[in-house]
């Protein structure tokens, strides 16, 4: 850890990822020496290729303006890079370091050949023009168009990122490239997207957290669940889970959250999101016996059963993991990337919470976006049945992975340590392969 932090300085959240990994993967360096003389950990934490590059535009007062894009392609030894684009304020290369190197574990677990990659930018959507927001993306896929390709790497959405910027992503690549390809997933339907990947994430998440709950004997009937964010993971993982029979309680954004103890109309949720990009707070417009509170932090005070942290990273701290395993908490299923700190992962899973890690729960919506590349490469459509009867297998299969990679290890019952260890395993046995490239 002491060389990552040296040549990878400030980049705090790449070095909580890549320690988490190297921590869980000892055992397995132990057992197999050769893998250290290969150099598979110093290999696997440096990208293959980091891009940045100047995002320019012209907003609609017709003033410049800058921003900085990346993509980072981390590692493509089973497959093309593959993993979303974020735009969001806070991105810087740290970020989307850490998500390239969690996206790599998380490809492998899925069973399909992609690789893994990252890249977005520090561009704000929120209170942008649909105008802009197509100028911005125009501008961002000039220099991104030269690195990327059906073959080579397939971005997608994340936060920040959803139908609207995919679309004017994809028609600026055909217009510069000449060509309709598969070249980014999360498509519209009308142009070569695939049935259930909108809501793939979160479906898939709850899928692998009913695998959990089985575990305990246990199903989602009458269970209180507290969801945070309230974008395109949190709405559709509340979906699924209110089919399944569990009362969603509460939903949030980076300017608070929402308690309704009735339970949450979905409805009102999307109409106010996907519909009008309004704030949730709007939501008591609609439902006044329902509270607003700011601070988003606090969702984790209100007592529940399962905490499906679906917004960003760390934000379920230390303290939060206390309070929710006072309140009685049997299950965390992580659908946003990397969003409980080790101190609070250590907290639940000492307390026996079931808990899932994003590389392994939240892995449903990349999937989906590999089905997708699937059915571009036929020329095909599935039906939604048929997308969704694969993403549950696909969930089933890594969360049996987990199970069976934690107990060869010694670590049973541990999904992080066997989410990492099945992953990592997978890579490396393709890097080895491949030779010292
Ligand atoms: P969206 O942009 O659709 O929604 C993000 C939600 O999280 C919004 O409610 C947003 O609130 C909130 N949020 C984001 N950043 C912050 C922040 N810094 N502080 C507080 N709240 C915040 O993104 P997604 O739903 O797609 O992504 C959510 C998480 O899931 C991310 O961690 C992403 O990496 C992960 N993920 C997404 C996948 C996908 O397929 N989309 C797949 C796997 C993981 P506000 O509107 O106020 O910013
Ligand atoms: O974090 C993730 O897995 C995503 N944002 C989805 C990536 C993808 O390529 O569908």
């Amino acid at each position: 850890m002491g060389i990552v932090n040296a040549r990878n300085p400030g980049e705090t959240e790449f070095h909580q990822a890549v320690k988490e990994v190297a921590e869980s993967v000892s055992p397995v360096m132990e057992k197999r020496p050769q893998l250290a003389r290969a150099r598979i950990l110093e290999r696997m934490i440096e990208p293959e290729r980091t891009v940045m590059f100047r995002v320019p535009w012209v907003d609609d007062k017709g003033e410049v303006q800058v921003n900085r894009g990346f993509r980072v392609e981390f590692n493509s030894a089973i497959g093309p890079y593959k993993g979303g684009l974020r735009f969001h304020p806070s991105v810087y290369l740290g970020i989307i370091k850490f998500l390239g190197f969690e996206q790599v574990f998380k490809n492998a677990l899925t069973t399909m050949p992609i690789g893994g990659g990252k890249g977005g930018s520090d561009f704000n959507p929120k209170g942008k023009s649909d105008v802009e927001v197509m100028q911005f993306c125009q501008s961002f896929m000039n220099e991104l168009f030269r690195h990327i390709g059906p073959d080579t790497d397939v971005p997608a959405g994340d936060i920040g990122v959803g139908a609207r910027e995919i679309g004017y992503l994809f028609g600026q690549y055909k217009k510069l490239t000449n060509t309709f390809t598969g070249v980014l997933t999360g498509k519209g339907l009308e142009y070569g997207g695939s049935l259930v990947r909108t809501q793939a994430t979160g479906y898939g998440l709850v899928y692998y957290v009913t695998r959990m709950l089985d575990d305990r004997g246990k199903d989602w009937n009458g269970l209180r669940v507290v969801v945070s964010g309230s974008g395109n993971v949190a709405i559709y993982a509340t979906q699924k889970a209110q089919q399944l029979g569990a009362k969603v309680i509460a939903l949030s954004d980076s300017n608070g959250y929402i308690v309704d103890e009735k339970g949450i109309n979905l409805e009102t949720v999307r109409r106010i999101k996907e519909v009008e990009r309004g704030r949730i707070c709007q939501y008591v417009d609609a439902h006044p016996h329902a509270e607003f509170r700011e601070r988003w932090q606090d969702i984790w005070t209100v007592p529940c059963d399962v905490a499906l942290p679906s917004a960003t990273q760390n934000e379920i701290d230390e303290a939060s993991a206390k309070v929710l395993v006072n309140n009685g908490v049997i299950a965390v299923g992580e659908g946003a990337n990397m969003p409980s700190t080790p101190e609070a992962i250590n907290v639940l899973q000492d307390a026996g919470v079931s808990f899932a890690p994003a590389k392994a729960a939240n892995a449903g919506g990349v999937a989906t976006s590999a089905l997708e590349m699937c059915q571009n490469s036929m020329r095909l459509n599935w039906t939604f049945e048929e997308v969704d009867t694969r993403l549950k297998r696909i969930m089933s299969s890594i969360y049996d992975q987990c199970i069976a990679a934690a107990q060869e290890y010694g670590m049973g019952g541990n999904l992080v340590a066997g989410a990492n260890i099945a992953g990592f395993l997978k890579v490396a046995e393709a890097m080895i392969a491949q030779g010292v490239v």
